[in-house]
């Protein structure tokens, strides 16, 4: 049994409604159990900013799957949910991205564990941090809690809890 830590977001209308689906085609697959989800946080947009603002979550994952055909099946709901890679950074109907796969570290072509950027980014890390301040950053050496409390905190502070997923 591994534990895995997925970021969802959304900044294409339905957002919420893609966020859901998401997690249901998730926990479709035999072999995934979603544990637990964060709220989820309306955010303003990172990197590329001519674009609408994004709401952001994570979730905890129980799975069989090793790490890359977990990320192929991420992929997979990506495609089924509408996504077209347009711009790099650009609009998504659904990105899902994972963070940590147990306490391993991997590089390969397709997929980095740890996600290279998600401590430099709130709304990863604030999600996260929710969803298990205790989850650990093997390349960091700290927990979640500890990396979201190095953010700017004008960053933290405005990150807006928008509600729940069922
Ligand atoms: N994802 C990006 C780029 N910028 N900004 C916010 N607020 N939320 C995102 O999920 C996001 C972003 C690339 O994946
Ligand atoms: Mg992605
Ligand atoms: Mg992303």
């Amino acid at each position: 049994m591994n534990i895995a830590y997925i970021a969802l977001g959304s900044n294409i209308s339905p957002r919420e409604s893609f966020l859901k689906d998401a997690i249901s085609l998730l926990e479709e697959h035999e072999d995934i159990t979603v544990l637990k989800k964060s709220a989820v946080y309306e955010t303003a947009p990172v990197g590329y900013t001519e674009q609408n603002d994004f709401l952001n979550m994570a979730i905890q994952v129980k799975t069989e799957l090793s790490p890359s055909l977990l990320l192929e099946y991420c992929q997979g709901i990506e495609e089924e949910l509408g996504r077209k890679r347009v711009i790099k950074w650009g609009p998504r109907t659904i990105d899902l991205d994972i963070l940590l796969y147990n306490q391993e570290r991997m590089e390969t072509e397709q997929l980095t564990i740890p996600h290279p950027h998600m401590h430099e980014r709130a709304f990863v890390m604030v999600p996260l941090a929710d969803v298990d301040a205790q989850a650990y950053l093997p390349h960091l050496q700290q927990t979640a809690g500890e990396v979201l409390g190095l953010l700017p905190s004008e960053e933290v502070r405005s990150m807006s809890k928008w509600g729940r997923i069922q």
